[in-house]
């Protein structure tokens, strides 16, 4: 009896850890990634980083002229890196050229070579400086 009691009380603590184990995992993953994988398997892949960058860009570009101005990049991509993406050198990033920002950054945080993010590599100051252009 007293064995059997004990092995419920085994049964129930194991049912209710399967629930937190699953808690455990959904925290362990940043809000970062979270929001930036609507596919849910835990890293961030060049589409869904595109995605989140027309996103952002979007919302950056409350004038609508489909570019944006150093003023309207506040601080996400400094003067340095806008003068390199800037091609045409017109002051502004259109979206094919914030685009590339995104993917250079998106490279660059991806040291493992396997065309995804995941929550170590977006931890990283690359993947910070990625980050920045697509939050
Ligand atoms: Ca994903
Ligand atoms: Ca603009
Ligand atoms: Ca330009
Ligand atoms: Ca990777």
């Amino acid at each position: 009896m007293k064995f059997k009691l004990l092995s419920a009380g085994a049964i129930l603590a194991a049912l209710m850890a399967i629930p937190l184990a699953h808690v455990g995992i959904a925290q362990a993953a940043s809000a970062s990634l979270t929001a930036l994988d609507p596919d849910n398997d835990g890293s961030v892949d060049l589409s869904e980083a595109k995605a989140a960058a027309a996103k952002v860009f979007a919302k950056l570009d409350p004038d609508k002229d489909g570019t944006l101005d150093a003023k309207e990049l506040s601080g996400r991509v400094d003067e340095a890196a806008l003068k390199a993406a800037d091609p045409d050198n017109d002051g502004t990033l259109d979206q094919k050229e914030y685009d590339a920002i995104v993917e250079a950054r998106f490279k660059a945080a991806d040291p493992d070579n396997d065309g995804t993010l995941d929550d170590k590599e977006l931890a990283t100051d690359a993947g910070k400086s990625f980050l920045s252009l697509v939050e």
